[in-house]
């Protein structure tokens, strides 16, 4: 059977190393000669993507709902471009995804079903990895308080509904694997790479659906 790439999500909170590991993941996967694409949500690029940046900067409002919907559709702009690279082998790599989509809208009070649905039918990952670490020290790697969303009590609530939804995904049939982001950065990448690794010579199946 023909491979396709592999669909690999890192998710984490704020300041646990999401951009940092997925660059380092890529930089792995390249050199291992696995054609690999790292797609980071959300993509401020896009017309929807800078609806976002500005919301995020406080330079604009948007009702609860609406930002919610606007962070879904910047994924589904970028859901076909993200199934071809699979079925053409490509590995794919996401810093955030649909996981922070619920997280925020639902911390936020939003109900946890309503904040499913938009995703329903995206690509869904074969791996998601969790980069665990604690507020404090998050925090303690600086850069905090400069968005709207970084604020400690916000980071704690976020936190408590990720891991509703690993448990829950998990049990759905999606693969979810929690990593220790507090140690050094090699030890991270290193501990990334042991779960990527079986997975870096592509797939076999078709690619799933959110939610299984
Ligand atoms: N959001 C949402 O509400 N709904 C959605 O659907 C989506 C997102 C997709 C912006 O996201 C906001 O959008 C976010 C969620 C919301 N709000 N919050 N909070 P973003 O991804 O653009 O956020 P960001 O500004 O890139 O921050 P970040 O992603 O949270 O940071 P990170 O990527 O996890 O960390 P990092 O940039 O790799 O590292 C942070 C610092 O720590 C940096 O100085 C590193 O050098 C350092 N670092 C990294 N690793 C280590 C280790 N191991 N030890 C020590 N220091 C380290
Ligand atoms: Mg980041």
């Amino acid at each position: 059977m023909v491979k396709r790439g592999a669909f690999i999500v890192i998710e984490g909170l704020d300041r646990s190393g999401k951009s940092t590991q997925t660059s380092l993941l890529r930089a792995n996967l390249e050199a291992a000669g696995i054609p690999t694409e790292l797609i980071k949500f959300p993509d401020r690029t896009t017309a929807i993507g800078q609806m976002i940046d500005s919301y995020l900067k406080s330079q604009s409002d948007l009702d609860d709902h609406v930002i919610h919907l606007l962070f879904s559709a910047n994924r589904w702009e970028l859901a076909s471009t993200i199934e071809k690279l699979l079925t053409s082998g490509t590995t794919v790599i996401c810093d955030r995804y649909a996981f922070s989509g619920i997280a925020f809208s639902a911390s936020k009070g939003l109900p946890y079903e309503w904040c499913r649905a938009p995703d329903v039918s995206l690509p869904a990952p074969d791996l998601a990895l969790f980069l665990q670490i604690t507020p404090e020290a998050a925090k303690a790697r600086g850069g905090y308080g400069e968005e709207r969303y970084e604020r400690e009590e916000m980071q704690r609530s976020v936190g408590e509904i990720f891991h509703r939804i690993g448990a829950e995904i998990a049990s759905e049939g999606v693969r979810w694997v929690a990593v220790d982001a507090g140690h050094e950065r090699d030890q991270v990448e290193e501990d990334i790479w042991m779960f990527v690794k079986p997975l870096a010579q592509g797939v076999e199946g078709p690619i799933r659906r959110l939610w299984p």
